[in-house]
């Protein structure tokens, strides 16, 4: 969603790092290009105008013109300010009481249900046990759905039959959590077109009624700045807690995500990227900011490699690794690994200067490389994968005649692989090993 932003963010601070000194006149043209590059991501002009007179006022002092980093400080200026935007208010996600009952609303087709699900997941990972309800007393349908993602991931549902007050479905699924000793209740609310009185009420009788620690509202980030207004609306009617942002995984602007919590003061507390159960993030600003600004997201990265990765496999390849001793093998198994961790192309935009590469290499996954490259290996003997010096000639033919592929392809493998070797031994000679140094060895 961000990559022009980030794109041209990365290409106008780059210019004022690439020089020693920079004047007050560099910086200037720097916020003209960083206000442009905001507005054409869709952030609110508001949001903008402020943002660019804070980030200047602090980059035009004296102790950082006068510096001899100057250009870096500036990066960090609009990096501090970038976080500052993107944090409002208490982003913790609280579950206290029990049961814990958390609300999610917003209009139609938002995410509500999908985010439901996704939530669930994120509780059961902190050791919770959540029951959901199903409070749309409108659509059959909607619970269905809804217990249908909640089978996949073997959480309970509480429905009720149609025409039930939803004030009643939801004290009902709270009495089913004490029922089944059950110590989260998620409510999955009704959507509406637009925000209007009735939905309001509602949502105000279930507080009333369960009194939600929280009141989440789910928007869809695709909308641009209508999610802001959105937003605002129902800040401003009901007692909303936080903010779920959906569909971050699409391709608008990014303006709505960016200028949410600075125009409406409620947290974004989670992020939803993609259609799947598991892709729910935790809102970091601080990881946000330095995705957008190219400096990576190592964080979020180590993460999703600990949930994964199996660890075991992991601290055999970091010794090898130690030991200068990587083998095609590894190759594969880090292949594998590094394939669970979601697709490439985001993957590699969270690693810090690699995010320029992302998009190169996704769509080197897209023309199927790494199936080739997946193929040619496992075409290979135990003893050619240990050491492919042995490759000669007639060994290679043989393998691209194994795996469907061209010698070419073989030779440009074998070459990868030996230029991959050697910066492997650098980089583990130099103290800089680990699962990371693999990562950005990838390419
Ligand atoms: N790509 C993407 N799609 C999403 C995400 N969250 C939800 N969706 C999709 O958006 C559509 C609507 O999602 P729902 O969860 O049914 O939305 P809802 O708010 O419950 O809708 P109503 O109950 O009709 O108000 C579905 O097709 C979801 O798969 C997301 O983070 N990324
Ligand atoms: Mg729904």
């Amino acid at each position: 969603m961000f990559d022009t932003l980030s794109e041209r963010l990365r290409r106008t601070l780059g210019s004022l790092t690439g020089r020693g000194r920079i004047s007050e006149a560099d910086v200037d043209a720097a916020m003209r290009e960083i206000r442009l590059a905001l507005l054409e991501a869709d952030v609110n002009f508001k949001v903008v105008k402020e943002f660019v007179a804070r980030v200047r006022e602090k980059a035009v002092g004296h102790e950082v013109l006068e510096s001899l980093s100057a250009g870096q400080q500036v990066v960090k200026i609009v990096h501090d300010e970038l976080v500052e935007l993107l944090s409002a208010g208490d982003r913790t996600f609280h579950l206290a009481g029990n049961p814990a009952v958390v609300a999610l609303v917003g209009l139609q087709g938002s995410g509500k249900t999908t985010s439901t699900a996704k939530l669930a997941r994120h509780v059961i990972k902190l050791g919770r046990r959540p029951v959901l309800v199903a409070a749309d007393p409108y659509r059959p349908a909607a619970a269905d759905q809804l217990e249908t993602l909640a089978k996949a991931i073997g959480v309970p549902v509480h429905r009720a039959p149609v025409g039930t007050p939803v004030v009643d479905i939801v004290r009902g699924g709270v009495e089913a959590a004490r029922r089944q000793v059950r110590d989260v209740v998620i409510v999955d609310t009704a959507g509406r077109l637009s925000v209007d009185e009735a939905l309001m009420a509602e949502i105000a009788d279930i507080d009333a009624a369960t009194h939600p620690v929280e009141t989440l509202l789910v928007v869809d980030a695709m909308t641009g700045q209508e999610a802001v207004s959105v937003a605002q609306a129902f800040v401003a009617a009901v007692p909303v807690t936080g903010l779920i942002l959906t569909k971050i995984d699409g391709d608008a602007r990014g303006g709505a995500a960016l200028s949410i919590s600075a125009v409406t003061g409620v947290p974004v507390k989670f992020m939803g990227t993609g259609e799947k159960t598991d892709a729910l993030e935790v809102f970091h600003p601080d990881r946000l900011a330095s995705r957008i600004l190219g400096m990576g997201d190592i964080l979020t990265l180590v993460e999703r490699a600990q949930e994964v990765v199996d660890q075991k496999q992991a601290a055999q390849l970091e010794e090898r690794l130690r030991k200068g001793a990587f083998t095609l093998d590894d190759m594969l198994d880090s292949m594998q690994q590094m394939q669970k961790m979601g697709p490439l192309g985001q993957v590699m935009s969270m690693i810090p200067g690699l995010g320029g590469l992302a998009g190169e290499a996704q769509a080197a996954v897209d023309r199927g490389e790494l199936r080739r490259t997946e193929a040619i290996i496992r075409s290979m003997t135990r003893a050619e994968r240990r050491d492919p010096t042995v490759l000669n000639s007639s060994r290679r033919r043989r393998i691209a005649a194994g795996s469907g592929t061209t010698l070419p392809d073989v030779n440009r493998l074998v070459k990868q692989f030996t230029e991959m070797q050697k910066l492997m031994k650098q980089l583990s000679s130099g103290g800089r090993r680990g699962a990371l140094g693999a990562l950005a060895g990838r390419r």
